[in-house]
């Protein structure tokens, strides 16, 4: 009999509900599930995928100690053994963990509670220090905690929704659709959308603010003031329930519109309609995420943008209210166990002498940390100077995704031992561990999450774990045990975890602290493994019919009010010559993070396959660069990438925009993270990921070259590749020197074609093209493309082949690198879903199908995950200008 299980994507904050279905022989299928609060059945196209993303390539299935497998017990003797005897001889600020918004609630618990309870240090830190600090910062500085007060239904209630760095359509794509549906149905409803580019965000924005990087400050200063002057201050609210509001006013008085216009780049005529319309708006949710928190003004920021609500008393009530949308699945659930080195837990702090009090007494700990420990950039500056003597990296790559990543990546090497818990053994990290430790993965995984609306639901397992893998909680309670804590370890699954966190946020709580779900203190395994998704706070013996916080005016200042904060708009990054351009960096629609799981999906590779880097037409001139050339990339920390130059009109001039995830494991050199300087909030400790310094050339390379095939090559020798998955195989992108021995010679050698293969091919001198392809009987083994400039071949035309059966006809339509007339060809892959084509989209557009429902009703596309549906309206809107012409 099939089986079915309900449990919660592991990608976004979002935190979609998902029904994982398994049948008899062990196939998995996912669909949305219905009775989720937080999507309602919907699910996007990386949700869509996951059970393209669960196979065993590359999974580690046994801990492994230099390379070479080894039994449990030897590979935990040995963390515990060199993790203790550094503390003996070091102290215990002389090992750190690097953890994750990816583990579960009862993994992340468990970490901490050994690094700040019984190591003694706070030197645990998190991949949220470079996503959530700078909203965790802003938020305890205007309301004393931590707290998200709103929730998703607030933006359906809104009549105004600001989206400040959020590019939600690729980001948060549920609920995106959420809000689009809800504008549909009550048209009269506004977005706005403040971003430097015009994202996919943008497809439902009645204003574009393009405003220039980092001059939110000035934008929201601006609002403040003129909130002020027209006389739309909740003089009232401001009284009774805030601080502060006088200093903050004087932070933003002295500058004029124009002034403001010439800081922000955004003209008079939008800057005055949007102040209108928040101003005339009662019901306004301001969103923000990324372009926000990750900057070196992220947390004054997050505190321009809160003194707008609480100067208007928008915070709290239904349709209002400040919204950080959190990335990861479980970045709240990190923040509720106190994963970041400056917190404790259960929204304790480590600076607090009473918190750390309590907190030690509940944990009956033998030694606590006494003071804030290490943010992840100072954590890896004391690995590289040797400060750190055993780190533990658990659910995160590092290498690629911290700032001057090719710093990190010299620091991890040279650190005298490195254990990584992991699902892969080949990511960039994970390559460089003494210790590998395989852990359980989604679907294998029992524990909870919380998303972006304080929702706790829980992720289910539903596959067996794979040979030797084991939960992270496990592992970490292991090395607690065999450290000489078995007292406070000795836990035997996730829901005693659960239990004793949920007990120690309403341990002397009694209201003072926001995060409380005492309710759950004596959940017992059954009833935890029954969980339905809840929000909190909860307290033991309420069932609270507030979801919203805040709503009664009370903070969580001592006082019991709100500050503003008075902060200041000056605009950090002025371009230099030598580095002209500003590197602005994020996340495209269908990978996540580094990909090493979406990265397995062909489906999810088929929308954008390799790195790429977003030019303005305006800077093409000045550098030489014209779309599809590859360009290299040069950052301020001296490192360079090379990526392909996608030349286009929704990025600002002076501005380029490269995508974080590409990573040593797919491609030449298009690690970001090692342009981009380590500077960082001084608040917060985030780094400013979105505003480096950049400059750029046109990479020139004597061939290039398109391969599909059917196996994985080994080693590419090439100034430039780029590797995805396709259906029946990889398709590769190349550019360099041609090999020495010749291409069929480097064919046969790089794909280990066997010896009598069926190659035939065409070169031609002296333009140095050449097509070739190799068959065994009917099947296409590989097709390779080489020119002296970016090979014009259709790429989804060429990657379909390796599934056809080819006859003579097809051979020489493959050498001839078109499809034939009765094949044509699709296109860029815009509906991942269905596999629907941009040059699909656009013929059926031309034929008078203007709306994207009726696209649907055509070709499918669109119809399932929805994902695709800013584009598929952005090619209607181009088809229709075209038609006017
Ligand atoms: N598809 C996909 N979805 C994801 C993820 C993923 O990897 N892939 N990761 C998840 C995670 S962990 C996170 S944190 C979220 C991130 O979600 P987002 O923050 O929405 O995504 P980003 O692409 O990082 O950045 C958002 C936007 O900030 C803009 N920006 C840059 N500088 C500025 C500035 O100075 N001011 C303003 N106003 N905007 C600026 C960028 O142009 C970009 O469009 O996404 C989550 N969802
Ligand atoms: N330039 C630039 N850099 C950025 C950003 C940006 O916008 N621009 N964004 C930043 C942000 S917001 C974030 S959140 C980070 C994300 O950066 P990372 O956390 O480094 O990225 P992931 O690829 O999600 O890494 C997760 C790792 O954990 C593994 N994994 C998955 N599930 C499990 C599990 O259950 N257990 C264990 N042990 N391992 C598991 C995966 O295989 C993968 O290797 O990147 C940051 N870096
Ligand atoms: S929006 Fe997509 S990635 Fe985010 S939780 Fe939902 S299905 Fe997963
Ligand atoms: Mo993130």
């Amino acid at each position: 009999m099939p089986t079915e299980t309900r449990t919660t994507c592991p990608y976004c904050g979002v935190g979609c509900g998902v029904i994982a279905k398994v049948e008899d022989d062990g196939r998995v299928s996912v669909k949305g599930d219905p009775d989720h609060p937080a999507n309602f059945g919907r699910l996007c196209s990386k949700g869509s995928a996951l059970a393209e993303t669960l196979d065993m390539e590359g999974r580690v299935l046994a801990p492994m100690v230099h390379g070479k497998p080894v039994s449990w017990d030897n590979a935990l003797d040995l963390v515990a053994e060199r993790f203790s005897s550094a503390i003996r001889d070091h102290g215990p600020d002389s090992v750190a963990f690097y953890l994750s918004g990816q583990l579960l609630t009862e993994d992340y618990y468990v970490a901490n509670k050994l690094m700040k309870g019984f190591i003694g240090s706070a030197n645990i830190d998190t991949n949220s220090r470079l996503c959530m600090a700078s909203s965790v910062a802003g938020h305890k500085r205007a309301f004393g905690s931590d707290t998200v007060p709103g929730t998703y239904e607030d933006l359906e209630l809104a009549d105004l929704v600001v989206l400040v760095g959020s590019n939600m359509a690729w980001c948060h794509p549920v609920l995106y659709q959420r809000l689009s549906a809800a504008k549909a149905n009550r048209p009269h409803m506004k977005v706005v959308v403040i971003d430097p580019r015009r994202t996919a965000t943008c497809d439902i924005a009645d204003l574009h603010l393009a405003v220039r990087g980092n001059a939110d400050v000035a934008l929201f200063n601006g609002l403040l003031h003129h909130l002020a002057q027209e006389g739309h201050v909740d003089e009232a609210y401001v009284a009774q329930h805030t601080t502060g509001f006088t200093e903050a006013l004087m932070a933003c008085q002295h500058t004029s519109l124009s002034e403001l216009a010439e800081v922000t780049g955004v003209s008079t005529l939008q800057l005055r309609l949007f102040f209108q319309w928040f101003a005339n708006t009662r019901k306004v949710v301001t969103c923000y995420s990324q372009g926000v928190n990750q900057s070196s003004v992220g947390t004054n920021k997050v505190n321009a943008i809160i003194n707008c609500h609480l100067a208007t008393g928008r915070i709290g009530k239904p349709g209002s209210g400040p919204f950080s949308l959190t990335g990861q699945p479980n970045a709240m659930g990190g923040r509720e166990v106190g994963g970041l080195s400056n917190m404790l837990a259960a929204h304790m702090d480590i600076a607090n002498d009473a918190d750390r009090d309590r907190v030690q007494r509940f944990w009956a700990s033998p030694i606590m940390a006494q003071k804030p420990g290490l943010k992840a950039v100072e954590l890896f500056e004391a690995v590289a100077a040797g400060k750190i003597k055993a780190l533990w990296i658990m659910s995160t790559n590092p290498v690629v995704s911290m700032p001057n990543a090719d710093f990190v990546k010299a620091a991890i090497e040279a650190c005298p031992f490195v254990v990584v818990s992991d699902m892969y053994g080949s990511t960039d990290t994970a390559r460089l561990a003494h210790v590998l430790l395989p852990s359980a993965g989604w679907g294998e995984k029992s524990g909870t999450v919380t998303n972006s609306e304080r929702r706790i639901s829980r992720q289910r397992p539903f596959l067996a774990a794979p040979a030797e893998a084991r939960a992270d909680w496990w592992q970490m309670a292991q090395v607690g045990c065999r450290m000489g804590f078995g007292a406070g370890f000795a836990y035997q699954n996730a829901s005693e975890i659960f239990q004793e966190h949920a007990a120690l946020s309403a341990f002397e709580n009694d209201g003072s602290r926001d995060f409380d779900i005492g309710a759950h203190a004596a959940l017992e395994r059954q009833k935890y493994d029954a969980l339905e998704p809840f929000q909190w706070p909860q307290p033991a013996g309420s069932k609270p019919d507030e979801t919203r916080f805040f709503a009664n005016g009370r903070f969580y200042h001592p006082d019991g009010r709100a500050r503003f904060v008075a902060v200041p708009a000056n605009l950090d990054h002025r371009p230099s010559a030598e580095f002209p351009l500003i590197l602005n960096t994020g996340r495209i629609r269908d990978q996540w993070h580094t990909m090493t799981r979406t990265g397995r999906s062909a489906r999810l590779s088929s929308h954008m396959a390799e790195p790429f880097a977003e030019i303005s037409p305006s800077d093409t001139r000045q550098f030489d660069l014209e779309d599809a050339d590859l360009v290299e990339l040069t950052g301020t920390t001296g490192a360079r990438c090379v990526v392909r130059a996608l030349i286009t009109d929704r990025q600002a001039p002076g501005s380029v925009f490269v995508p974080m995830h590409w990573n040593d494991s797919n491609s030449a050199r298009a690690r970001v993270d090692s342009l981009v300087s380590n500077e960082r909030d001084p608040i917060s400790g985030q780094p400013a990921l979105k505003n480096a310094a950049l400059t750029m050339q046109k990479f020139e390379a004597s061939c290039h070259a398109f391969l599909i095939c059917r196996e994985k090559p080994l080693e590419l020798d090439f100034d430039y590749w780029a590797i995805a998955p396709c259906d029946g195989g990889y398709r590769l992108e190349l550019a360099g020197h041609p090999p020495t021995d010749g291409w069929q010679s480097w064919l046969v050698r790089t794909l280990r074609l066997p010896e009598n293969i069926d190659i035939v091919g065409l070169s031609d001198e002296p333009t140095g093209a050449v097509r070739m392809a190799a068959f065994a009987a009917q099947q296409l083994l590989a097709a390779l493309f080489v020119a002296s400039r970016p090979v014009a071949v259709s790429r989804q035309w060429a990657v379909g082949q390796l599934m056809e059966t080819h006859d003579r006809r097809s051979r020489i339509a493959l050498i001839a690198g078109r499809p034939p007339a009765d094949q044509p060809d699709k296109g860029a892959i815009i509906c991942s879903c269905f596999n629907v084509g941009l040059n699909e989209i656009a013929a059926v557009a031309q034929t008078g199908c203007n709306t994207v429902d009726a696209i649907g009703e055509m070709l499918k596309a669109g119809t399932n995950c929805g994902s695709c549906r800013p584009d598929i309206r952005r090619i209607i809107a181009e088809r229709q200008v075209i038609a006017a012409e």
